[in-house]
């Protein structure tokens, strides 16, 4: 698949010579296996083809690798975790990938002005754990912290599940360093809480996907740390008590650091699919929501919460964690539904939003569309019998309006069939989505795999701008091509 019009300058091999004469022997592979690797994500629908694997250590060598690519017109792909799931680092199209994970120094942590300076290959958990050490706390938190990387988060705007208290990875990022596509570099690496000095330009490379720079380093925020946290796993019997549950924790002036939900389908998979998964319930529920709250006084806030959500009829059941093993294991149970739809069929994924008060009236209206209701397993109603024939999977964050639709059907089905008929609903989704105002995309980005979508979220008069930004930062088009949109 051919993403872009560039005109290679020079061969594969003079290539991969004069890229080790920049980063070492060693630090460029070419084995299949390596391509294999590197040349892939999460996504593992596109067959991985690049040329070779780069691996600098320093912005010096990033901003050599990007000079050459520039002058030699080579497509070039960043490359974090890739634990993205829409083909964001995917290289199919004999791109240069270049890897940043031997870029992964913490430099600094500053205890007083709440800061962690970091390059771009040091893992989310990582950090998380950096912080810790002097006591603090670094918010962003993913189901894959422990394999992804600052600079793919920030590339990718990464979401999570404490975004709703602590915001998205955009709002922890002080300061960035980019290499731009032809090798310059922009230091915009600054520690400034108030910059108002014109254009705040990071904003534009955050969540734009390898498409417009690398970043190589990132100043990000630090927060004191979160006072005895507790969690709650609530039993909820109808979609339209959740955003009900969030209006009570808001009432009563609760600081909740995470609101996620699942439905029925989604925790039946991971107890059968996730080795030693155990549900605190004795009945199988339609939705179970996960709610973690700050409690930093002597009040027993989650007490009180939860007795006045069963007086209101919104919950018809729930434990509260009672230690710290079974706080690890009620987070399993959403942190592990990715893996373990991964192990029980083949998948297909939507990653939308909305805005709260537009989230019951959507599932609603997708309902009525399907025919069915959300939490069932198999579906009798709707005309087509390949689309009835999908399990529908919801879980996500849902205190943001993040819902997380995965199509799920056997492996033995036929992938391109299952593929048709996740696509049959899942156009129907966005249409939906068109006219509730929401996204396709929360917090995933774009890729390879959104970007036909992109206009039903985007204006084409947004869409020209992003174009043109793109030629203004990327004339040639070498950074990362065919993602978000096609030149
Ligand atoms: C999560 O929230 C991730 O666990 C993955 O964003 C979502 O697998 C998915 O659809
Ligand atoms: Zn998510």
């Amino acid at each position: 698949m051919t993403h872009s019009h560039l005109t290679p300058k020079v061969s594969a091999d003079i290539a991969v010579k004069h890229l080790r004469s920049i980063v070492g022997e060693s630090y460029v592979l070419t084995g299949s296996a390596d391509l294999k690797t590197w040349g892939t994500d999460w996504t593992k629908v596109y067959e991985p083809k690049p040329m070779c694997i780069v691996l600098p250590l320093t912005t010096t060598d990033v901003s050599k690798i990007l000079a050459y690519c520039h002058d030699n017109e080579l497509a070039v792909t960043p490359s974090g975790g890739r634990t993205g799931l829409c083909a964001g680092a995917v290289a199919s199209d004999g791109e240069v990938v270049l890897s940043l994970s031997r870029m992964s120094q913490i430099l600094n942590v500053d205890s007083t002005g709440l800061t962690i300076t970091a390059e771009a290959g040091v893992a989310t958990e990582a950090l998380q754990d950096a912080a810790k050490k002097v006591g603090l706390f670094f918010p962003l938190d993913l189901a894959s912290k422990g394999s992804c990387q600052i600079g793919g988060n920030i590339a990718t705007n990464a979401g999570g599940v404490k975004l709703i208290k602590y915001g998205g990875t955009r709002e922890q990022v002080l300061g960035i360093e980019v290499v731009l596509a032809n090798g310059s570099i922009l230091d915009m690496n600054v520690a400034l809480r108030k910059n108002n000095s014109g254009y705040d330009l990071k904003h534009l490379f955050i969540g734009s996907e390898g498409t417009l720079g690398i970043v190589t380093k990132a100043v990000l925020r630090l927060m004191p740390k979160p006072r005895n946290l507790q969690l709650a796993i609530m039993a909820v019997a109808t979609f339209e008590n959740i955003p009900k549950i969030l209006t009570e924790c808001s009432l009563a002036a609760i600081s909740v650091t995470a609101f996620e939900f699942f439905t029925q389908v989604a925790h039946k998979i991971v107890l059968a699919r996730f080795a030693g998964a155990r549900t605190p319930f004795a009945v199988i529920s339609p939705f179970y929501v996960l709610v973690e709250i700050e409690q930093p006084g002597s009040e027993p806030e989650m007490e009180s919460l939860l007795e006045k959500l069963f007086d209101a009829g919104l919950i018809t059941d729930a434990t509260i964690a009672a230690n710290s093993a079974q706080f690890r294991e009620f987070w399993g149970l959403r942190e592990n539904i990715t893996e373990s739809l991964a192990a029980h069929g083949q998948v297909r994924k939507n990653d939308i939003s909305l805005a709260i008060d537009q989230l019951d009236p959507f599932v609603k209206e997708l309902e009525k569309l399907l025919g069915r209701i959300i939490t069932t397993e198999a579906a009798s109603t709707v005309a087509s019998a390949a689309v009835d024939a999908l399990e529908l999977v919801l879980f996500g964050h849902i205190g943001d309006g993040n819902l997380h639709i995965n199509y799920v059907s056997p492996k033995e089905r036929n992938p391109k069939e299952f593929q048709a008929a996740a696509r049959l609903i899942e156009e129907e989704i966005f249409k939906l989505l068109t006219k509730f105002k929401g996204s396709i995309s929360a917090e995933h980005g774009i890729g390879l795999t959104k970007k036909k979508d992109l206009h039903f979220t985007r204006t084409a008069e947004e869409v020209a701008w992003m174009r043109q930004t793109k030629k203004m930062w990327d004339p040639k088009g070498i950074l990362n091509p065919g993602k978000i949109f096609d030149l």
